[in-house]
Parts: structure tokens; C-alpha cells; sequence
């Protein structure tokens, strides 16, 4: 079943006639009505006029977070805020977050991406699907929502958290399907033993949209077998959308719409152009997007493009699961960390000094968070009040800052290692 099979099947020649056009067009558009782009294309000598095939994409300059960082917070926008439906905002690596904005064009074919997506996986009007993901400034759950009314399924809107009642709920209204972070149905799964529930007996729950953070093939076993259910893997990120993209039923990768978006994969170093089946970094121009266009942006995200046809039919290219990422970015209950921003805020704290080390660990199926820090000689005393008070300070700090919970251990001046060369401020326990 397809849910627009001209676009998801079409000929891979028409395809690409069909992005060339859409490439063009928008940087015709960009050039012509925003600054940052025309800049940005200037000061790399390139003009629309440059752009007569498909490759000479590799003309256009690469976009990065800092340009979203430094364009804080609507610089980049190249719609005026009359059209501008709706913000999103994820994590900025330091000082700011990153913002997204949505016309209702964007909107909609962020949804038209997800429908198609759903349908591949058999989500449909038959189904009632629990959406899990956070609602809010995160994109996973307006997202998943808006794809999932327009293929008619029912919608609860769980958001995160009081997975008992989720429970309940589950099973009072029969829910066929969930979409969530993969390490949240691990949890519900544990939570479900201890209540005395059995997924695969006493729910409905059949189908499983998991992603906005790493997991393995070993981790999808163990979820399929233990919950009787079928997983698959949804990926996207804010400044593309959102959740755009899944696996089809044949879990053979991750079908990208190329109506929607053109994909690249790059050397992360050298910065040179790689070919289907060599892994690389992912870097992603969207054709459709208005009111915040992106071209040429480095997602960071570690990935190849696949070679092979999938036995679906659709003709539409595929990326390899995510494997990890080529920058420093830590997923923590499917909330982006920078180790920049725990830097960032430490520093702002007079009793600290710049050494610090960030460790993550699971416990059961969820992520723990703890950031020894390392205080003055001065602010170190032999008074458990003070220390306490100072140790909930800074952890308050750092969860206000980071949006995640986390546990500042304080630590003796002088303790935490030192480095010669690049420091590293990162242990991380997680086995996926
Ligand atoms: O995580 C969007 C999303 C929501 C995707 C719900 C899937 C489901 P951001 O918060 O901007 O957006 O984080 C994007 O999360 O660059 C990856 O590093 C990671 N990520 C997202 N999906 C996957 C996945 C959302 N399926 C960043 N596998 C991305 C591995 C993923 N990593």
C-alpha cells in the first residue's frame, strides 16, 4: 500500500529531473529574497545561474548549526512572521537553542512525509496509535500526530511520562500502534512486568514507530520478541522538520522522499562527496521548505546511502540506520546534549572550576546523566550543608539549561584527570 505512489515509485530518472528543478528554483529564490543565503552564496562565488545539473549542487556552500546559532533567532527565515504557523526548538550547541519555524505549506508536507511513511509500515485507519513522543517544543510528537490523523488513524496524544496511566490506557482503548523513543518502550515494557501486564496478552500493540535516538538491531530483537511487536525506525531532525522518514516493511533502511529532500553523504573531514554504500556524514537540502529553507546542512548524523532496490517498490532512496554521529552530540532520553552547553553553564558558575567530566550510564532502559565537576580550592568545604546546597544548585542549573535531568557529583580541587591533548569529557556506560 503507498500513500502517494506516483511520487514514492517514480522512475529514478524523473526523480532526479524533478529535484534539479526544485534545487533550482530555490536557489533562485534564496539568492534573490534572503540575506544570509545571498551572503552566504556570494562570498562562495556561486550564482543561481551556476546550477545547470543535479551535481553542481556541490557548488553550494555547506550550512552548520552555528549558522542557525549565529542567524538567532528568525535571520534565516525567508518568510514574514504573518506566515509563519508555528516554531519548534531543539538544542543549540552553546547559549542559544535552535529555532525552527513552519508555514502551513511546510506543515503539510512534513505531514504528506509522514502519511507516506506510515503507510509503508501498514499504519492506517485501522489503527489507533499512542503517540509517546514529547508535545511541546520538541518536534516528535506534533509531528507524529499530524501524520497520523491525516492517515486516519486515532490518535492519543500520550506525550511523555506516567507510563503507569499510559498503560491503562493502552489497554482501555485497545492501541495497535506506538510511536516513541525506542528506550521509553523498553521502560513501559518493565514498568508493564511489575503491574503484572503482559504487552503481548493483555494489549493491542501490534506495530512500533521508534527513533530520536540511536538504537541497534540487537535492541529491536529484544523489543520485538519481548513485546510480540514489529519496530521500525523513524529518523529526522528539527531543522529538517522533524520525524520525516521510516523504514518500509521490508526494515531494509530508511526510505528518503527525493520530492522532499536531496541527500548527500560526505567525508566529515576532507568534506569530499561519497557514493551509495560508503559511510559518511549526512548532509541534507529541503526542497520544500519555506519559511526556514535549508541547503547543504550537515546533520552530522553517521550513515551511507543504500545501493540496492527495496523490495517494496518504492524507488525512493534510502539511507542506512544512523550508526552514531561525527561531532560530540550526546541523545539522553531522546533529548540532544552538547557537552559545549554543560561547558557553557558551568561556566557561569563562580564555585567551578573549567574541569568537569560527563558520564552516562543506563540503568534498567533508561539514561542517567551525571557531570562531576570540579570546584575551586576556595569554594571546597568540609561542610556537608554547604556541599549540598551547591551540588542541588548546579544540578538545578544544568537541568534548566539542558532541558534533562542530571546529577552534579561535586569533586575535590585537583581530582578529575587532566589531558595533554584533547580533552575528553565524555565516559559513556550505554551498551544499545
Ligand atoms: O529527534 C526528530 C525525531 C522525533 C526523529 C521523533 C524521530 C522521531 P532532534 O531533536 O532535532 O529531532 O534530533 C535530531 O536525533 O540528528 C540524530 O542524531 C538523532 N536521531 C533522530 N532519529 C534517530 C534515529 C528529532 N532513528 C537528531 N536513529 C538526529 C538514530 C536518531 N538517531
Amino acid at each position: 500500500m503507498y500513500w502517494n505512489q506516483k511520487i514514492e515509485c517514480m522512475p529514478t530518472g524523473e526523480l532526479k529531473k524533478l529535484q534539479y528543478e526544485g534545487l533550482k528554483q530555490l536557489v533562485e529564490r534564496l539568492y534573490s529574497f534572503n540575506t544570509f543565503y545571498h551572503d552566504k552564496m556570494k562570498a562562495a562565488n556561486v550564482r543561481p545561474n551556476d546550477i545547470t545539473s543535479l551535481s553542481d549542487i556541490s557548488k553550494l556552500p555547506f550550512m552548520n548549526k552555528s549558522d542557525l546559532r549565529d542567524n538567532y533567532p528568525t535571520k534565516m527565515f525567508t518568510s514574514p512572521r504573518k506566515d509563519v504557523v508555528r516554531y519548534h526548538v531543539s538544542s543549540g550547541t552553546t547559549g542559544k537553542p535552535t529555532l525552527v519555524g513552519y508555514t502551513q505549506n511546510d506543515i503539510d508536507f512534513w505531514t504528506e512525509s509522514l502519511a507516506r511513511a506510515l503507510t509503508s509500515i501498514g499504519i492506517g485507519d485501522g489503527d489507533a496509535i499512542q503517540v509517546s513522543y514529547g508535545y511541546g517544543l520538541f518536534t516528535g510528537g506534533l509531528g507524529l500526530h499530524y501524520g497520523a490523523e491525516k492517515v486516519g488513524a486515532t490518535v492519543l496524544p500520550a506525550s511523555t511520562g506516567n507510563t503507569e496511566r499510559q498503560l491503562e490506557l493502552m489497554i482501555d482503548l485497545e492501541i495497535t500502534a506506538i510511536a516513541c523513543t525506542p528506550s521509553y518502550l523498553v521502560h513501559m515494557g518493565d514498568v508493564a512486568k511489575k503491574m503484572g501486564i503482559s504487552m503481548q496478552k493483555d494489549t493491542k500493540l501490534r506495530k512500533a514507530v521508534l527513533g530520536a535516538e540511536p538504537w541497534s538491531d540487537n535492541m529491536r530483537s529484544h523489543i520485538e520478541k519481548e513485546l510480540g511487536i514489529k519496530a521500525y525506525d523513524i529518523y529526522g531532525t528539527s531543522e529538517i522538520s522533524g520525524p520525516m522518514f521510516t523504514e518500509c516493511k521490508e526494515k531494509k533502511g530508511i526510505h528518503v522522499w527525493g520530492d522532499i529532500a536531496i541527500m548527500e553523504i560526505i567525508d566529515p573531514d576532507t568534506e569530499e562527496s561519497l557514493g551509495p554504500g560508503q559511510e559518511g556524514e549526512l548532509v541534507m537540502t529541503v526542497l520544500k521548505k519555506e519559511a526556514m529553507p535549508m541547503i547543504r546542512y550537515r546533520i552530522k548524523d553517521l550513515t551511507m546511502i543504500m545501493d540496492s532496490e527495496c523490495g517494496c517498490g518504492r524507488t525512493s532512496p534510502r539511507i542506512r540506520r544512523i550508526t552514531g554521529r561525527s561531532d560530540d552530540m550526546l541523545i539522553i532520553r531522546g533529548i540532544n546534549v552538547f557537552p559545549s552547553q554543560v561547558e557553557h553553564t558551568l561556566m557561569q558558575i563562580p564555585e567551578v572550576c573549567g574541569q568537569y567530566m560527563i558520564v552516562v550510564d543506563r540503568e534498567g532502559a533508561l539514561d542517567y546523566m551525571t557531570v562531576q565537576v570540579e570546584l575551586r580550592p576556595e569554594a571546597f568545604s568540609d561542610k556537608v550543608d554547604d556541599m549540598l546546597k551547591l551540588k542541588r544548585r548546579i544540578s538545578n542549573e544544568l537541568k534548566k539549561y539542558l532541558n534533562v535531568a542530571v546529577e552534579a557529583e561535586l569533586m575535590a580541587p585537583g581530582s578529575l584527570p587532566r589531558f595533554e591533548g584533547k580533552a575528553k569529557r565524555v565516559v559513556d556506560r550505554r551498551k544499545l
